[in-house]
């Protein structure tokens, strides 16, 4: 059987990473593509250069032409540029949206029966972007955002509670801003629930909710967190290990259930527009959308954060 392909646009911080992530997990060959002459060729052939010390068997190209990610399964964009400190994601729309345009007519062209994954920002548009320009099905295209926000919340969770990341639960619904809705009601350690944990170690209810608050605050501004420390662009490492769950999930049809920003046709009371939600992802790409109840608090906090994302899909009309 012929190896896997992913191909991955955009050769930067995250793209660089990415590539080297998928081949310590042998996901599959990799094509790695930059409009920037070199930069691809050059971290393809230093991360194939490790392989005989890591030990894995695929082939990394680097490359400036749209032919060679012909044959992919899977495609990852993050062509576009980065926040700066004081940006928000909103402000790249108009230069990125440029980008997402070419990007998405480059895998319409040589890629048509990928599944593409997007994580350049504002996430949620350039997600609603490339779906219309590929025309692919709507199960075809998704966005990476809650695996990186939910990833965010759940280890501020092990941190505060002195507990091991792999038993908490934890996840953002909704868009990939501000807005985002860190869902507390189902965060848990292995199905307890995190605020009665909380209000345990406190032994105080008002207490346990303020440390539950600030964890919300600060996941939700988690991203700037990042952007304010290292000041030349945003966060890398979380966004590639993000983005890789979800291809392997796709790649070897895994049915993980995945926060994914995701096309939804009338679930949690959103109907055509791209917005964060938990998804079976397989082999078809988004299999389910799970629904559950939100409490009257939390679907506020959804429609106020799909309000925002629809304010953003509106400008790139
Ligand atoms: O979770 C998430 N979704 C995100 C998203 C978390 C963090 C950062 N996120 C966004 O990903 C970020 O706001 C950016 O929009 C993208 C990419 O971030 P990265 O840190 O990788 O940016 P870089 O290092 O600037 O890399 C972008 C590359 C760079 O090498 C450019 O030359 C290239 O994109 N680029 C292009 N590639 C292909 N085609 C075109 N047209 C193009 N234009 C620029």
């Amino acid at each position: 059987m012929a190896r896997k392909k992913i191909a991955l646009i955009g050769g930067g911080q995250i793209g660089g990473v990415l590539a080297q992530l998928a081949a310590l997990r042998e996901l599959g060959d990799v094509v790695l593509f930059d409009i920037v002459e070199g930069l691809p060729q050059g971290k393809c052939l230093d991360i194939a250069e490790a392989s005989p010390v890591d030990g894995f068997d695929v082939c990394l190209k680097g490359t400036n032409t749209y032919e060679d990610i012909a044959g992919s399964d899977v495609v990852i964009v993050t062509a576009g540029l980065p926040r700066k400190p004081g940006m928000s994601r909103d402000d790249l729309i108009d230069v990125n949206s440029k980008i997402m345009t070419s990007v998405a007519e480059g895998i319409k062209a040589h890629a048509p029966n990928s599944f593409v994954i997007v994580i350049s920002n504002p996430l949620d548009a350039m997600v609603t972007l490339c779906q219309k320009v590929t025309g692919f099905p709507h199960n075809r295209v998704i966005g990476q955002a809650g695996v990186l926000d939910s990833a965010r919340f759940k280890a501020f969770i092990a941190w505060e509670l002195g507990v091991s990341v792999k038993d908490v639960n934890a996840m953002t619904l909704g868009g990939h801003g501000d807005d985002m809705v860190p869902l507390v009601r189902y965060a848990s350690v292995n199905g307890i629930p995190v605020l009665e944990l909380l209000e345990r170690k406190y032994n105080d209810k008002a207490k346990a909710k303020e440390v539950m608050d600030a964890m919300v605050k600060r996941t939700r501004g988690a991203g700037g967190e990042v952007v304010a420390l290292l000041k030349t662009g945003s966060a890398f490492y979380s966004p590639a290990s993000s983005a890789i769950a979800m291809a392997e999930s796709i790649l070897r049809d895994q049915k993980r259930v995945l926060p994914t920003c995701a096309y939804l046709n009338g679930e949690f009371g959103v109907k055509g527009f791209y917005v964060g939600v938990p998804c079976v992802l397989g082999a078809g790409g988004v299999e389910q959308i799970l629904q559950f109840e939100l409490d009257a608090e939390e679907q506020a906090m959804m429609d106020k954060s799909v309000a925002a994302v629809k304010e953003l899909v509106a400008i790139l009309k």
